[in-house]
């Protein structure tokens, strides 16, 4: 074959790629277009290549050369499409459409920890009582975690081993008293009635922090709900009738609410609440009647007002609820235990 002719067909080779490449619209046509042209069996480049074989052995140089710039510019435009398509806005630009029919990109969504879950739902059933959510800090000082509760200086319960004392206030906050992350909500009742004048009637959910030894029903650190409710002539059958509303909206069902005789420092009379659902009593925390001395440090006067406060394990509500048998399920970041809420 003539030089002039092998070099004819090759410029119609590339006019005849250059269209089609422009041509084609999705990645399914592109593809046929891509075996037309650069089919490795049955390509029409790979036809001119044969073709070339058949070129005067003077001119096969110039023939070479000429190839490989009819390859180089047939791919090019073949990538040049390719990068087109692939680009979402470009592939729109040129009439490409959404293919319904490919699997969809999966998202990981995330969630709520199933106690932040829990806090939501305690406050929304909560609310529902009248019960509106205040907050205290959680590094706290004496005042608010012992001494205003009626927990004096030498009361076991500011031992060292109970608690995660922090170091002390410097002379801004306190002079030498000491600072600790708080054992138990009840810091919040003295912070809410220094601030408001009686009636109140508040809940307050949050982490506290004792150095228990981790097992299945303890974590050192844990969430509890505080209740107050302070008024006139509040008397122990209205702590018991807002624990088992509580418990029947939270649990369902028919529940039950017991009262066993207990002590705390700043509630008098004191008593642990129990509640019976599906078949077992459980312990629900502590509770009991506003003992006149705390009332007295935040300056109300007992013979006016009377109120009622409990404290209870959020984490042990929730392990209840779901049949979760260790407390350190929550803490561990299984996302597999995580995902099921
Ligand atoms: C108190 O903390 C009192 N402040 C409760 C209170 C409030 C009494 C107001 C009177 C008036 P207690 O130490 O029993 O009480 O803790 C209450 C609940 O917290 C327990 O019933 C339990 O459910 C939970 N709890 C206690 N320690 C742990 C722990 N290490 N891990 C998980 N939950 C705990």
């Amino acid at each position: 074959m003539a030089l002039s002719d092998f070099v004819s067909q090759l410029d119609q080779l590339i006019a005849d790629a250059k269209n089609a490449f422009e041509e084609v619209g999705d990645i399914a046509s592109l593809e046929e277009t891509r075996v037309e042209f650069l089919g490795a069996k049955n390509g029409r480049l790979k036809a001119a290549q044969k073709l070339m074989g058949t070129v005067d052995k003077a001119d096969k140089p110039t023939a070479g050369k000429k190839f490989n710039e009819v390859k180089q510019t047939i791919e090019a435009a073949f990538q040049s499409k390719k990068e087109l398509l692939g680009d979402p806005a470009a592939a729109k630009k040129s009439g490409a459409t959404f293919d319904p029919t490919l699997p969809g990109v999966k998202f990981r969504l995330g969630r709520l920890h199933p106690i932040t879950q829990t806090i939501e739902e305690l406050k929304d059933i909560m609310g529902r009582l009248g019960f509106s959510v205040a907050d205290g800090p959680e590094i706290e000082d004496d005042w608010h975690n012992f001494e205003a509760l009626n927990i004096p200086h030498e009361h076991p319960a500011r031992d060292p081993l109970d608690n995660f004392y922090l170091g002390t206030a410097n002379a801004n906050t306190g002079g030498d008293k000491p600072l600790l992350l708080r054992s138990q909500t009840s810091t919040v009742q003295i912070r809410v009635m220094e601030s408001t004048p009686p009636p109140i009637r508040i809940i307050s959910l949050g982490r506290v922090y004792r150095p228990d030894t981790a097992d299945a029903t303890h974590y050192p650190m844990f969430h509890q709900m505080e209740g107050l409710l302070i008024d006139r002539s509040v008397t122990m059958a209205d702590l018991k009738s807002v624990l088992r509303l509580f418990a029947v909206s939270y649990l369902g069902g028919d529940v039950s609410i017991r009262f066993r005789p207990s002590f705390f420092p700043f509630t008098e009379p004191s008593v642990e609440a129990d509640y019976f659902w599906n078949d077992t009593w459980v312990e629900f925390g502590g509770a009991g009647m506003v003992d006149p001395n705390v009332l007295r440090a935040v300056g109300y006067d007992p013979e006016e007002v009377t109120g009622f406060a409990f404290g209870l394990g959020v984490e042990r509500l929730c392990m209840r609820r779901h049949g979760i048998t260790d407390i350190r399920e929550f803490y561990k970041n299984d996302v597999r235990f995580l995902e099921q809420f």
